[in-house]
């Protein structure tokens, strides 16, 4: 273990973690690593936890403003929210503890787009970044770091915050070492200069991590896997919703709008994406590539079956047999793999540069293709936009994801007026559920409510939809995007009441 740390000046700077944690005080702004669950420190959020609940039971308030590159685990979220020690929090969560103390207003959250995080940090919107908690592989005798099995925001962390606490972690693979590309090359306006990526597996700067060792208070030891929970199996309406999307793209290729080997494909986080790559291994596709955020297992699939020739992402968010195969295989992995800042991943004009085909999921979406990504009936949070907005929005296509229905048949994904807009109708190129596609390009407001309601509607909210939209055309005082405001909203507040949509 030791000779992961190979730098003597921070080799001194080794200390037990709950002498680490005391670096760390009320008030603060703490950048830590971790992005859906991967590469997150494993030992100074669960010791902090502690040190809070004790400063609790002495009366005192001990709280923080908490930066990471998105979702960790209940180590890190789940332990830092039940004791009371969040504050605030962005830009990405799913914790079931964090979440519900976000929704009981006790913790105040900032969802924000993932390619801004950076940007924002660097402008000082989100005031001082006083402490980085990093998780690395190792660190190198000239001080830099071997990166983890994420990047997210460390690179901006390590940059900008006061003090730094390195975990090193002897259990994530020292395979790691060669998989990543740290651009330093950014800049604030007006001193930008075109990002030199041209291509998904381009490696445009470095793959180690600088940090000003004057900087590191602190450098922790520690072992612990990543964890990352299993997807449900691909079930029937994932096979549909994939299969309605190969369909699209043969229809595209056969167009000539989209070569044989598709543009780059950056897929969301959830069951429904990772099921729809599985999908696409069936639909006899080769040499794709991907420019995403997040590999999950069925990225990590079409990548060992030679379908996806080369990915790039910030994150490994795999399961437990995921991260088996990822270890086994590693020199395989790291010739097809870069992992990035969040920055480079999610970058507006690398996005649009490279075409990418934006696969995300949703709760819901309306008539004219507006889309929830965030919000159950317009008022409490599931995880949060995340990086779909960057895609989405600067997409060649840009593609939403959901089963017909939600909560065994009481909601209807697809719902007269969303509750809560992440993505406006004019970032929406496509939209699928298990019922069909609807192609939304080229439509106006009431063409897209048709090809909604007839391709996507599940049949028990088609007829409702129907009536809605007719109503709405006759009786809507403006008859560009005819809506019975009132009305609306009531399939919403009709679930609160009685838990189902149905009337
Ligand atoms: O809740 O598990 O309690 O039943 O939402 O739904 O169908 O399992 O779908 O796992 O693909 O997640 C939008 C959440 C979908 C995800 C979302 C309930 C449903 C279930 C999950 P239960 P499924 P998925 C880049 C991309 C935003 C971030 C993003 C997401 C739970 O895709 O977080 O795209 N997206 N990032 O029952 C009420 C509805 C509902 C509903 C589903 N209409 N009303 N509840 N659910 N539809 C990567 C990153 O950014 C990191």
């Amino acid at each position: 273990m030791k000779t992961r740390i190979q730098n003597p000046q921070l080799a001194s700077r080794l200390m037990p973690v709950a002498q680490a944690v005391t670096l760390i005080r009320p008030g603060m702004t703490v950048g830590m690593s971790g992005f859906t669950g991967a590469g997150y420190p494993k030992a100074v959020p669960l010791a902090l936890a502690e040190r809070i609940g004790e400063a609790h039971a002495r009366g005192e308030k001990f709280r923080m403003r908490i930066l990471t590159g998105a979702s960790t685990a209940p180590e890190l979220d789940g332990v830092l929210a039940r004791t009371g020690g969040i504050d605030f929090r962005l830009p990405y969560q799913s914790d079931p503890e964090l979440r519900a103390r976000i929704n009981r207003g006790e913790i105040e959250y900032m969802d924000i787009h993932l390619g801004h995080v950076a940007q924002y940090a660097w402008c000082g919107f989100f005031g001082k970044i006083d402490i980085a908690v990093v998780e690395a592989a190792g660190i190198l005798p000239d001080g830099r770091l071997i990166p983890s099995t994420s990047i997210g925001n460390n690179k901006t962390w390590l940059d900008l915050a006061d003090q730094v606490i390195v975990e090193v972690n002897g259990d994530q693979p020292e395979g790691l070492d060669g998989m990543h590309d740290i651009y330093y090359g950014t800049a604030l306006p007006p001193n930008r200069k075109p990002i030199p990526l041209v291509a998904p597996g381009d490696r445009i700067g470095e793959p180690y991590l600088r940090v000003d060792p004057a900087k590191v208070v602190a450098v922790v030891e520690t072992r612990g896997r990543d964890r990352l929970s299993r997807f449900a199996e691909p079930d029937d309406n994932c096979q549909r919703i994939a299969g309605h999307l190969v369909e699209f793209f043969r229809h595209e290729i056969a167009k000539g709008r989209l070569g044989e080997h598709l543009l780059p494909l950056q897929s969301g986080v959830g069951n429904i994406a990772n099921a729809v790559l599985t999908g696409l291994r069936s639909g006899g596709f080769e040499q794709l590539t991907a420019f995403t955020e997040v590999i999950q297992d069925g990225m990590l699939d079409l990548i060992r079956t030679g379908t996806i020739t080369m990915a790039s992402a910030t994150a490994l968010s795999l399961s437990p047999e995921g991260v088996d195969d990822f270890i086994n295989r590693i020199d395989y992995y790291r010739s097809r793999i870069v992992l990035r800042p969040q920055e480079i991943s999610n970058h507006a004009e690398l996005v649009r540069r490279l075409g990418c085909l934006a696969l995300n999921g949703m709760v819901e979406a309306d008539l004219y293709g507006n889309i929830n990504s965030t919000h159950v009936a317009g008022t409490s949070i599931i995880n949060g936009i995340g990086g779909s907005g960057d895609f989405a929005r600067n997409g060649f296509l840009s593609c939403f994801l959901t089963p017909s229905t939600a909560k065994n048949g009481a909601i209807s994904c697809i719902v007269p007026m969303v509750s809560h807009v992440d993505h406006t109708e004019h970032d929406v190129a496509v939209v699928v559920s298990e019922q069909g596609l609807a192609d939304l390009r080229g439509l106006s407001p009431k063409q897209r409510a048709r090809a909604i309601i007839h391709n996507c509607a599940h049949p028990d909210y088609r007829p409702l939809l129907e009536d809605y939209f007719d109503r709405a055309c006759r009786d809507s005082k403006g008859k560009h995007t005819p809506h019975l405001l009132m009305e609306a909203m009531s399939w919403h507040q009709r679930f609160l009441d009685t838990g189902s949509m149905k009337p």
